[in-house]
């Protein structure tokens, strides 16, 4: 691994980059995941590399939405599995909820290196590697519409990070509610969750995690008012024009 001087103005930056080389050099990563990481960091420079307002927010609605769902599913592709693994089996053992693999660039080998990193975080069991328990998701061609019938299948609401738009549109046609982390608010995926958190998952999934550690001691009325209250297209035009300022900003600077 690169040794990269804590001083430098982007260590944090840097550090996730290696994590996801890592990733790609002990074969959890897709060779695009590389690339989708590019795209990622070019929206958190511009988002100033920090949890807003706006992030703070999709998170509290995110842990209310989770923790009144009857059948949560987090969904790990190669990136996440890179960058947080410890992190996703915490979240998944704070709300009960079931880890599924499910991959865009589908491989065998690479599904059971994920695997295996999860279970070395702690999973018990994760879904989406049984052939006989895979079923097709409907309106979607990618190889992400093989689903587990006991997983992302039966869940209520599915948690997505680092996603492609297609898969979520999917999710929301067959009636599941849909979670998200991406840095891009113009995506797809952002467009169409229900909840989309503008933030690294980095940074912003150890936060969710504690938020639902709070969400649980709360009544189940008062998260649901909570649900009702969220806009997430509101939120994101307020994440889109707090870029527009940070660039108007340097524009001035210049
Ligand atoms: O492992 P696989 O085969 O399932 O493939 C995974 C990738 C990520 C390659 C695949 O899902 C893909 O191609 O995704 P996209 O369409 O590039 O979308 C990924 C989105 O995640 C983009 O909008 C990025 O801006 C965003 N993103 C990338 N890194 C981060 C991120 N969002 C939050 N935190 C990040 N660290």
């Amino acid at each position: 691994m690169t040794n990269i001087p804590i001083s430098h103005p982007r260590y944090k930056s840097l550090l996730i980059r290696e994590k996801l080389v890592r990733g790609f050099d002990i074969g959890l990563v897709a060779k695009e995941g590389l690339l989708a990481q590019g795209r990622g960091e070019a929206f958190d420079y511009l988002v100033g590399e920090k949890t807003k307002v706006f992030s703070k927010n999709a998170i509290k609605a995110a842990a209310a939405m989770l923790v009144s769902a009857k059948s949560p599913v987090i969904s790990v592709n190669g990136n996440v599995a890179a960058l947080c693994p410890k992190e996703i089996v915490e979240l998944s053992k704070t709300l009960g909820a079931k880890i599924e693999v499910n991959l865009f660039y589908a491989s065998k080998t690479r599904k059971a290196k994920i695997v295996n990193v999860l279970r070395k975080n702690g999973a018990d069991k994760v879904f989406g590697t049984k052939p006989s328990s895979s079923v097709i998701l409907s309106s979607l061609d990618s190889a992400r519409r093989i689903v587990d019938k006991d997983g992302i299948m039966s869940a209520d609401v599915v948690l997505v990070p680092l996603e492609d738009g297609d898969r979520t549109i999917a999710l929301r046609k067959s009636g599941k509610k849909v979670i998200t982390f991406d840095l891009n608010p113009l995506s797809r995926t952002s467009q169409t969750a229900n909840i989309t958190i503008v933030d690294n998952i980095v940074r912003a999934l150890p936060l969710l995690t504690k938020e639902c550690v709070r969400a649980k001691k709360k009544h189940k009325k008062e998260l649901l008012e909570k649900l009702q209250l969220y806009d997430n297209k509101k939120n994101l035009s307020i994440c889109i024009e707090e870029i527009q300022q940070n660039l108007l900003r340097r524009l001035k600077l210049a």
